[in-house]
């Protein structure tokens, strides 16, 4: 673990590159050579993939953010209220802009906050922590660099933790995943501790797709940087224009795919991994899931991992918060 400390900033490291590198580079190689062949969404967040997805969200198709946004707006002081948390947790933090307005109310009742942003970017964290704390005075970020699927025990104790996962990143989950990541945050919250998640609902497929196919190329861009990172992480030769995006619904299993396709038959090397790999023209790599939930459905998975909803929101064209405390033992 390395910190470094401000006047009002601590960052713990939880992955240390060398670590992260030598996970990421099995997972990498396996996925590669996988039949049909996936990549992890974790490739698109280097500090250019942040960037880019920071962009997405301002995208007339790109609804998610904004409706969260309104809903944050709106709700929260209730949300504050109902919760009363000194501290906030964000997973999967980003820029932390939407948490201004929890921020902003928590700020409203309390001249001491707490704010733990945990998100695999460093620089991205580094970043957001220095913005907030130039622009609310007295408060305290103590932010975690690591994976949430296996550093959430690195996030600070406390007996009033409000723990967010924003922006539907839930949905980036497979369900498995998603059931360990419940249980995960179950076992790190007690009495006084609450959960707000962001879910994007089902809706109409174009909507749905559009969000992932946008006129003006820019998600495309975001999924062609994964490729992009490899080659500057791992000395791969692909070339991202050699791929074309494509984003699907999938109705069986009520998530849209993004891939990869290759345009042609092609050998990409990534030689840091010692690999070459094969593809057909018209070939596919999925490269992210993000999945779309039915009324109730998240509210029931929290449930099955320990936790009572509270309250849930929900904003159009179809997008939730659901806030939820640990379920008292039984
Ligand atoms: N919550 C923000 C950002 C969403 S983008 C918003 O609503 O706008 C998804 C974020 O999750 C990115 O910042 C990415 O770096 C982070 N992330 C993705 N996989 C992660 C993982 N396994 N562990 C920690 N952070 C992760
Ligand atoms: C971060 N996550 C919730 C986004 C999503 O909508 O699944 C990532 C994204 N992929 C393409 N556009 C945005």
């Amino acid at each position: 673990m390395t910190s470094t400390s401000s006047s009002a900033v601590t960052v713990d490291v939880r992955l240390r590159a060398e670590e992260w590198e030598t996970e990421l580079a099995t997972e990498c190689v396996s996925g590669l050579l996988a039949t049909p062949k996936v990549l992890s969404p974790v490739w698109f967040y280097d500090t250019e993939g942040s960037q880019l997805f920071d962009e997405i969200t301002r995208l007339p198709e790109y609804y998610p953010t904004r409706a969260e946004r309104d809903l944050l707006e709106a709700h929260a002081v209730d949300i504050v209220s109902l919760t009363r948390p000194t501290t906030l947790v964000e997973l999967g933090s980003g820029t932390s802009d939407k948490t201004r307005w929890l921020l902003d109310a928590m700020a409203a009742t309390s001249d001491r906050i707490r704010y733990v942003p945990f998100d695999v970017s460093e620089q991205t964290v580094r970043d957001a922590a220095a913005e907030l704390i130039r622009d609310y005075e007295g408060l305290q970020v103590d932010a975690v660099v690591g994976d949430f699927h296996r550093h959430l025990g690195a996030i600070p104790p406390g007996d009033r933790r409000l723990v967010c996962f924003l922006g539907g990143t839930i949905g980036n989950l497979d369900p498995s995943q998603r059931s360990a990541f419940l249980r995960d945050v179950r076992s790190i919250t007690g009495p006084g501790d609450a959960v707000l998640i962001g879910l994007d609902l089902v809706k109409d497929v174009d909507t749905l797709v559009r969000a992932y196919d946008d006129a003006s190329g820019l998600t495309a861009a975001f999924n062609r940087n994964a490729l992009s990172n490899l080659n500057r992480r791992f000395g791969a030769d692909f070339d991202p224009d050699a791929f074309e995006h494509l984003a699907l619904w999938n109705s069986e299993e009520q998530w849209i795919e993004m891939h990869l396709v290759s345009r042609t038959d092609q050998t990409v090397t990534v030689d840091a991994l010692g690999i070459t790999v094969d593809f057909r023209s018209y070939e596919r790599m999925r490269t992210e899931i993000s999945a779309k939930f039915s009324p109730g459905q998240l509210s029931a998975e929290l449930s099955d991992a320990g936790f009572d909803i509270l309250e849930t929101w929900t904003q159009e064209p179809g997008f939730r918060l659901v806030l939820a405390e640990p379920a008292a033992a039984r």
